[in-house]
C-alpha cells in the first residue's frame, strides 16, 4: 500500500437503518461497483461488507450492515450484534432513512441505539427522487429527530446520485488525517468469490417464493480462470427437500432462470466470459448452527 499525501483523510463510516431503506444501493454508488446486493426483500444483506472509495483527497471505508431488527433466530442474532459492533468501531455514523415515509417506530428504536454511542451521526434521507408532492411533511419527521439528537441531514438519491456529492463532501468533513486502509484502487474487503456467491443469491431472493430465499447460502466449490472463459461451479445449501424442489423448478428451468441472470452478473464483475454451474444440496437446519454458519463464511 502507497504512503498517503500529508493532508490526506481517511476513515470507516457505518451505513446504518431500517431494512429496505437503501443501504446497499447507496454504498454500490458511491463506489461506482456493484459489490452489495439489494432487492426488494428485507434481510437481503447479511455479512458487514465493506466498500472503500479512494478520491484525492480522502479513503473513505464504507460498512454497510444488515437491517436492524428484531432477532427469532441464530442468524437474526449474528446479524443484530454485528450492526451492534458496527457502530461502535467506526469513525462516523450515516443513519440512512427513507424519505418515501414518515419517521415510525422503527426509526426512533435506531435513534435510541445511536444517541447512546459517542460516535457522530448524520442523518441521510434517501429515495428523494420518489417522494411525493407533500414532502415537507416527510422530510420534517426526520428533521424533528435530527434536531433532538443535535445531528446534520443531508437529502439524496440512491439510485439518480442526485446529492450524492454533497454527501461524500460532508462524510469527508468528518473524517481525520489518515492513512489509506486499503490500496487505492481496491472497491471491497471482501475475496471476489464472496461477491459471486452474493449475486447468485440475490437472483435467488428475485426470482424464487419468500419462503426460500431466507434458507438459502451459497457455497462457491470452484474457480477455475482459463484465458477464453472463467469457470464457476456453486452449490446452494437449503434446509428442506421442498426448497429444494422449488429452486430446481419444473425440468430445471428456475435453477437455470437463476443460473443465467446470475452468469450475467459475474460476467460485469469478473469483467470477462463466465461458465456457471449450479448445484443444490439441502442442509437441514444450517439457519440454527454457529458451526455451520462459519464454515458458509458468515462471521459468528
Ligand atoms: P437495504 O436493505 O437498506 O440495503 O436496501 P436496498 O439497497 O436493498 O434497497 C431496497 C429497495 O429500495 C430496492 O428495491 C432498491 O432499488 C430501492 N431503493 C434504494 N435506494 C433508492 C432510491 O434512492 N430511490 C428509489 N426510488 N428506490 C431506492
Ligand atoms: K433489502
Ligand atoms: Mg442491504
Amino acid at each position: 500500500i502507497p504512503q498517503a499525501p500529508p493532508e490526506f483523510k481517511s476513515g470507516f463510516i457505518g451505513i446504518i437503518g431500517r431494512p429496505n431503506v437503501g443501504k446497499s444501493t447507496l454504498m454500490n454508488q458511491l463506489i461506482g461497483q456493484k459489490i452489495a446486493i439489494t432487492s426488494p426483500i428485507a434481510q437481503t444483506t447479511r455479512n458487514r461488507l465493506r466498500g472503500i472509495l479512494t478520491t484525492e483527497e480522502a479513503q473513505l471505508i464504507f460498512v454497510d450492515t444488515p437491517g436492524i431488527h428484531k432477532p427469532h433466530h441464530q442468524l437474526g442474532e449474528v446479524l443484530v450484534k454485528n450492526a451492534r459492533i458496527a457502530i461502535e468501531s467506526v469513525d462516523v455514523i450515516l443513519f440512512v432513512v427513507d424519505g418515501t415515509a414518515a419517521c415510525g417506530g422503527g426509526d426512533r428504536f435506531i435513534a435510541e441505539l445511536l444517541s447512546r454511542s459517542e460516535t457522530p451521526v448524520i442523518l441521510g434521507i434517501n429515495k428523494i427522487d420518489e417522494q411525493p408532492s407533500d414532502a415537507q411533511k416527510l422530510d420534517d419527521s426526520y428533521i424533528q429527530l435530527a434536531k433532538e439528537q443535535q445531528w446534520q441531514t443531508v437529502k439524496f438519491s440512491a439510485v439518480t446520485g442526485v446529492g450524492l456529492v454533497e454527501l461524500q463532501e460532508l462524510l469527508i468533513e468528518h473524517l481525520e488525517t489518515g492513512p489509506f486502509y486499503y490500496p487505492p484502487d481496491l472497491v471491497t474487503d471482501q475475496p471476489e468469490r464472496f461477491i459471486m456467491g452474493e449475486l447468485i443469491r440475490e437472483q435467488i431472493l428475485l426470482l424464487t417464493r419468500e419462503e426460500v430465499p431466507h434458507s438459502v447460502a451459497i457455497a462457491i466449490d470452484l474457480v477455475e480462470e482459463t484465458p477464453s472463459i472463467t469457470r464457476v461451479l456453486a452449490t446452494i445449501h437449503v434446509e428442506r427437500d421442498s426448497q429444494k424442489g422449488i429452486l430446481i423448478g419444473k425440468g430445471g428451468t428456475m435453477l437455470k432462470a437463476i443460473g443465467s441472470a446470475a452468469r450475467e452478473q459475474i460476467q460485469k464483475l469478473i469483467a470477462g466470459k463466465v461458465y456457471l454451474e449450479l448445484f443444490v444440496k439441502v442442509q437441514p437446519k444450517w439457519r440454527h448452527s454457529r458451526v455451520r454458519l462459519a464454515e458458509l463464511g458468515y462471521r459468528v
